[in-house]
């Protein structure tokens, strides 16, 4: 098995800081998947229907989401009778493989944040429903920006519709030492966006990361909004917004997807962040994700501190979820 090898060789025993991070963030994920499959492994003699029954409700319950579980499962279904396999104890790799391919499925998807070129301003919308973790985010974000990629940023409070939303923001401006654009509470988001652009430009910030309300209960509200928003942006920088990314919170499973699809069709999403990933025991929400909309997982957030969110790297994912069926 290609992949299983491959991790195993590259990230098995090894304790990099990411590598631990992925770790000790997927760990109830880990817990739940690994130890289901390999009580599996113990309870079947012999590889039948009725494994297989019992694989596809394992990989459901870990929120894998129906369609990719049965291509997952038809695909080592294959692989078990090419390889004449009857052992259950051997199929573990196979499983980790399939999930592995699977996803990638030939398509690149990239993690990186599409800056604009150097000395132009990159503005990023975050959208999701309340809750998900966008204020949370931005700040790991802007955080991560200015650590790892020497980025300026500058934030602006475009949810002006929920209470404490302005200055939850201004506050983790003032902890991050970086500028915080706000106007009033209940007013125009999209002209909180417009200074927010104008104020960067004119102190040549590098990205300007724009909170949003997002009230999904009101579609044709919530469209126009950011639609407008889009407008404005664009009348500026014409390339902008350069990333839309959705913020999902993955302990709301099924229903977190159902969200994303929503999300997408009345904005263009260009990639997704995943939170909460250390507070779900159903990791695998990430190949439904894949699955049903086709747009990228660009970070997981993986902890409630200001670095605990990661590149999304489909390696120390499975690896995470998987290493205990890797021993
Ligand atoms: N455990 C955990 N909590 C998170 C993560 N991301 C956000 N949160 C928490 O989720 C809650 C809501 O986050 P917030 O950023 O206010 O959501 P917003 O309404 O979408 O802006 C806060 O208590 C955050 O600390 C994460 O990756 N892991
Ligand atoms: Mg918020």
């Amino acid at each position: 098995m290609g992949f299983f090898n491959k991790i195993k060789e590259t990230l098995f025993g090894q304790s990099t800081k990411q590598n631990e991070r992925y770790v000790a963030g997927l760990d109830k994920s880990s817990t739940n998947f690994s130890s289901r499959i390999n009580a599996l492994a113990a309870r079947y003699r012999e590889i039948n229907d009725a494994y297989f029954e019992e694989l596809e409700d394992i990989l459901i319950m870990s929120d894998v989401g129906v369609n990719m579980v049965m291509t997952i499962v038809d695909e080592i279904k294959k692989e078990v009778r090419l390889g004449n396999i009857t052992d259950p104890g051997e199929i573990n790799d196979i499983i980790v493989d399939k999930m592995f391919v699977i996803y990638a499925n030939d398509t690149f998807m990239t993690t990186k944040i599409n800056y604009a070129p150097q000395g132009e301003l990159t503005v990023i919308l975050m959208v999701g429903v309340n809750g998900a973790g966008k204020t949370t985010t931005i700040a790991k974000l802007a955080h991560k920006m200015m650590k790892e990629d020497g980025k300026t940023v500058m934030l602006a409070a475009g949810d002006t519709f929920r209470a404490g939303a302005i200055d939850q923001l201004v506050v983790w401006a003032e902890r991050l030492g970086i500028e915080c654009v706000t106007g009033k509470e209940g007013g125009d988001p999209s002209s909180v966006v417009f200074d927010g652009v104008k104020r960067a430009q004119e102190k040549g910030i590098d990205v300007l990361i724009c909170d949003t309300a997002g009230r999904l209960q009101n579609k044709v509200g919530l469209m126009r909004e950011l639609e407008k928003m889009n407008r404005i942006i664009q009348r500026s920088v014409p390339d902008g917004p350069q990333e839309t990314l959705l913020v999902i919170d993955a302990t709301t499973g099924q229903n977190g997807v159902s969200q994303a699809a929503e999300f997408s069709k009345i904005t263009n999403v260009t990639g997704i962040v995943l939170t909460k990933m250390d507070g779900t025991a159903k990791g695998g929400i990430i190949l439904s994700v894949k699955d049903t909309l086709n747009i990228p997982v660009k970070f997981i957030g993986l902890g409630e501190k200001i670095d605990d969110l990661q590149e999304f790297d489909l390696e120390q994912y499975i690896y995470g979820l998987c290493h205990d069926l890797m021993g």
